[in-house]
């Protein structure tokens, strides 16, 4: 089902609710909702060269080099660190991508979604 706006309800949801009052009244709410959001997180692992975690950060999170960089290193010293924050959707698109471009350069990084 799709809300006012075109956006699948699951997602984002706004516009009006209207009502009817026992008493026959129509009362109109005005209804924002925000969408829920997903972290996206880089694990750590002994092999991937961090250049390429870099690179990952750089093509598939619009990162900058030294905001690439800052996050590349605090995954590698603390173990797992957040690439961004997303729709549900986003989330799961950059997840599919940065896990199959680490396939695909045989790299074991591993890339995955929690919600906030
Ligand atoms: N620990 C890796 C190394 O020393 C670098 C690395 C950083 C790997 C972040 C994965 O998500 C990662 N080469």
């Amino acid at each position: 089902m799709e809300s006012q706006s075109g956006v699948p309800d699951r997602i984002y949801s706004s516009g009006q609710k209207t009502t009817e009052s026992p008493s026959g009244e129509l009362e109109t709410i005005d209804r924002v909702e925000t969408p829920k959001m997903y972290r996206v997180m880089l694990l750590n692992d002994d092999f991937t060269p961090m250049d390429f975690v870099v690179l990952v950060l750089q093509r598939f999170f619009a990162k900058d080099l030294d905001a690439a960089t800052k996050v590349m290193l605090d995954v590698h010293q603390k173990g797992s660190g957040v690439a961004g924050v997303y729709t549900l959707e986003i989330a799961e698109m950059k997840s599919n991508q940065s896990n199959q471009f680490a396939r695909m350069n045989q790299h074991p990084l591993k890339c995955v979604w929690e919600a906030e």
